[in-house]
């Protein structure tokens, strides 16, 4: 304690002779307080922070609670450190713990490349500095865990022992290392608690270059710019107790979480769990039944609001062998699965898996887009397991659900001719009402009430679909585009011959170390002689690379691999030569920001670091306050904790460089959107506010497999009086975006408020009433109408609805309403 002392008021006097004077300290943190007694973590060069302990609820039914990072700085040649639990962990609030049995401790460490540019936040869960340009190299043979094991062997310690883990630098090159950095997550196991557990978090940071502890400028105490401090930065946030192989955003609360049937030590009814809810604010996970297969399932939202899982595989028992139906997992065969789930804030919602809803066919890695009356269209998949599909396995067909017309599957002719890369085709509904479909290198516009098909020429650079695996994202529709859709592909990867690829049993050549591709192509079908243009290479080659839409029009995009492939093969001799059961191998821990408005050359941006490699089955989805959850990473038959690229439970969150700026609200938005008519408005702050500001909708899309099903941005129509904004409903085009689900933003100068769950449409299946476009007042047209404007549009809208002879389309836009009140929020 005494020495506790004397090193803070030595750290004071070096900070005061190196900076300036700071405000008054904060009273949780300008003394030794209520944490003086608790473990700390000695640090390279002796610096020390006062850790703060934090309670943490694990779910009742996880058996892995992680929750310790450290981070710091240090000079390129590191000489070996010692971080240490220093005195043993008697703070109040561990002796329950103390009693529990062993704990058990796993470390990892990267590097953090980039000049911090903030010092750590304390008294957080989240210790991370601001890191531009953060780069992550991964040093993992570099530590070692004393006593007795390194990071990849838990070992087990008592927790009234000391634990120091030692942590070995490697020398780094100055060349290919710009700048010096670490950090260590320490994850603490508990196994075979269902209570509450409590968990310490810590935090270090020293930078080595000036010499000064940063973490002791929360001595002195700091105002603001240190608090914060999320922007731009990624952490580990909860465990998802599945692997996240499938992953969709259902409320504004919670996240569903779909794996393939495995051996997961969670358990739901007696079996393993394959499925969860994950609770957003608490990070807590309720199991939840499902009854079949879900492995590489497609999923969607339907008109009506539910979510749609369909497909899948086989009934498997251990290491994913096929097992008898209702045998091995519990699980049933998914092939023709259609599951069904109404998302639910109050944890009673279930799954609806029952056997009597089937498709016509099996369909394994099938791709779910939706259509403008509210149904999914469901492409191609597979009949059975295996790495690609031949002539055989493949099913080149599509169908609706509900059942549209004859009922049955029709043939896509694509998918017959781009087999073996015919799996998980990448499809967006375009505004002709037509698919644009791409799979192995070619890219169609399929007409489903015609029947045929237009030629887009053949896609540059390399295979995109699975197990090529680039990332794809429809860019945001606005009115400045003019609606006019432009598809972005990145990554995959070229084997050269087609055949290379293999058939259900693998790739015929070695894959793990082959680099990713970085070319990045778009196309816009719609547009006359639609023709595909290079855009800005990827900084670093990626498979199995994901798009996220965020709502300032950036698309994050992260996850997957710089060298490999999808897919998994448990024979380390297999041609395809596996890393552990990996067709992927190397990565990459890097998350990229793509601004689609940048001029060429100055698309991507570095944002955050992990250190957790999220390879095969991995997944990320947005989330309302604009940050991304991303888990998922299990390469491999079956849960598997003894291989290389072990089955990853591990969730982060990864926050965008906006974050932590004060948000605009989103009080002013409806929870109905329709196709035209009357629109709404907002009042902001200012007319300034007003000025840079847009009203979007997301649909966040089913995460897998490096796609997200449905996922797209559209941006409506706005304009200005004063400090109003008058924002128009959906185009009069339902093919533009889907009735269903959506989160709508205020975006204020590029911040976004928090996203509301929103429903376009009239919330049902079927044909979406239409009405003529919104009029907004206030717009150069507009101001030669002013007075006269109001009844204009209320007698336009008359017109519209009466034609479509919709009263539902009345009711939902407000007009009766007008006619009788007036309303500053309806136009
Ligand atoms: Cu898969």
């Amino acid at each position: 304690m005494r020495d506790f002392v004397l090193r803070a008021v030595t750290f004071l006097l070096r900070l005061a002779a190196t900076s300036k004077p700071r405000p008054a300290a904060h009273p949780a943190l300008g003394q030794p307080g209520p944490h003086a007694k608790a473990p700390y973590l000695l640090p390279p060069g002796g610096g020390f922070l006062p850790p703060a302990v934090e309670k943490r609820s694990c779910p009742s039914s996880a058996q892995i609670c992680s929750g310790l990072t450290v981070e710091w700085f240090a000079p390129l040649v590191v000489p070996p450190v010692r971080l240490g639990l220093h005195t043993p962990l008697r703070v109040p609030e561990l002796v329950l713990a103390s009693l529990l049995p062993p704990l058990r401790v796993r470390a990892e460490l990267g590097s953090l490349h980039g000049p911090p540019q903030r010092p750590p936040a304390l008294g957080r869960r989240r210790p991370v500095n601001k890191l531009s340009s953060a780069f992550l190299h991964e040093h993992n043979s570099s530590i070692r865990c004393s006593p007795a094991a390194d990071e990849r062997q838990p070992s087990l310690y008592s927790l009234n022992a000391p634990l120091a883990i030692l942590l070995e630098s490697a020398n780094l090159d100055a060349n290919t290392h710009p700048f010096e950095g670490y950090r260590a997550s320490i994850a603490l196991s508990f196994s075979s608690i269902s209570t509450a557990l409590i968990m310490a978090s810590y935090s270090q940071s020293m930078m080595a270059l000036k010499g000064v502890v940063l973490g002791a400028l929360l001595l002195v105490g700091t105002g603001s710019g240190v608090a914060a401090g999320k922007a731009g930065t990624m952490q580990v946030v909860g465990n998802s107790g599945v692997s996240a192989q499938m992953m969709f955003l259902g409320t504004e609360q919670k996240v569903y979480i779909l794996d393939k049937t495995e051996n997961n030590p969670l358990k739901v009814n007696g079996h393993p769990a394959w499925g969860v809810e994950y609770d957003i604010n608490s990070n807590n996970i309720r199991a939840m039944e499902v009854r079949s297969n879900t492995f590489c399932a497609g999923g969607m939202t339907l008109g009506d609001g539910r979510w749609l899982v369909t497909g899948g595989n086989k009934a498997v028992t251990t290491n994913g062998a096929d097992a008898k139906s209702g045998q091995g997992y519990g699980a049933y065969n998914g092939g023709r699965a259609l599951r069904f789930l109404s998302p639910c804030d109050n944890q009673q919602c279930q799954w609806d898996d029952q056997a009597s809803n089937q498709l016509n066919t099996e369909r394994w890695y099938p791709t779910v887009e939706p259509l403008a009356d509210g149904h999914n269209i469901i492409l191609g998949g597979m009949r059975d397991g295996g790495f690609v599909p031949s002539q055989g396995s493949n099913n080149p067909t599509y169908e609706f659900y509900p059942i549209k017309g004859d009922g049955g599957s029709r043939n896509l002719p694509i998918l017959q001719r781009t087999v073996p890369l015919s799996l998980y085709p990448i499809a967006y509904l375009m505004s002709s009402g037509e698919v644009f479909i791409q799979a192995g290198r070619e890219a169609i516009l399929w007409d489903y009430k015609k029947k045929s098909e237009r030629a887009l020429p053949t896609i540059p650079g390399a295979p995109r679909v699975y197990p090529a695996s680039g990332g794809s994202a429809l860019l945001p529709l606005s009115a400045e585009n003019g609606y006019k859709e432009t598809v972005l592909f990145c990554g995959g990867m070229s084997l050269g011959k087609t055949s290379n690829w293999g058939n259900e049993g693998g790739p015929t050549i070695a894959v793990s170390q082959l680099p990713a591709s970085t070319s990045c192509e778009q196309i816009s079908p719609m547009a006359g002689g639609a023709s595909w243009e290079a855009v800005d290479d990827l900084p670093q080659g990626r498979s199995m690379g994901q798009f996220i839409q965020l709502p300032d029009g950036k698309l994050w995009f992260g996850n997957g691999v710089t060298t490999g492939v999808a897919g998994y093969n448990t024979n380390p001799n297999a041609p395809g030569r596996p890393v552990g059961e990996s067709y992927g191998d190397n990565p990459s821990y890097q998350p990229l920001v793509y601004d689609p408005k940048a001029s060429k050359g100055n698309r991507w941006k570095r944002v955050g670091s992990s250190n957790i490699g999220r390879l095969y089955h991995s997944s990320a989805t947005l989330l309302p306050d604009s940050s991304i959850l991303v888990a998922g990473s299990n390469p491999n038959a079956d849960y598997n904790t003894n291989t290389k690229w072990k089955t990853e439970y591990r969730v982060e969150r990864w926050y965008p460089e906006f974050y932590d700026a004060p948000r605009p609200s989103n009080g002013g938005l409806p929870r109905t959107f329709s196709y035209g008519g009357n629109g709404f408005s907002i009042t902001l702050p200012s007319a300034a506010d007003a000025q840079k500001a847009k009203v979007v909708l997301v649909r966040t899309g089913f995460s897998t497999h490096g796609m997200n099903m449905g996922q797209r941005m559209i941006e409506l129509e706005t304009t200005r009086q004063g400090s109003k904004l008058n924002v128009a409903q959906l185009p009069p085009n339902p093919n533009l975006f889907a009735p269903g689900p959506a989160l709508a933003f205020v975006v204020v100068n590029g911040v976004p408020s928090q996203g509301k769950m929103v429903m376009v449409g009239n919330g049902r299946i079927g044909t979406q009433p239409v009405a003529a476009k919104t009029n907004l007042p206030g717009g150069k047209r507009d101001e030669m109408l002013e007075g006269r404007n109001s009844s204009l549009l209320e007698r336009n809208l008359d017109h519209a609805a009466s034609q479509l002879g919709h009263d539902d389309l009345l009711r939902r836009s407000g007009l009766h309403a007008r006619h009788h009140k007036s309303s500053t929020d309806r136009l």
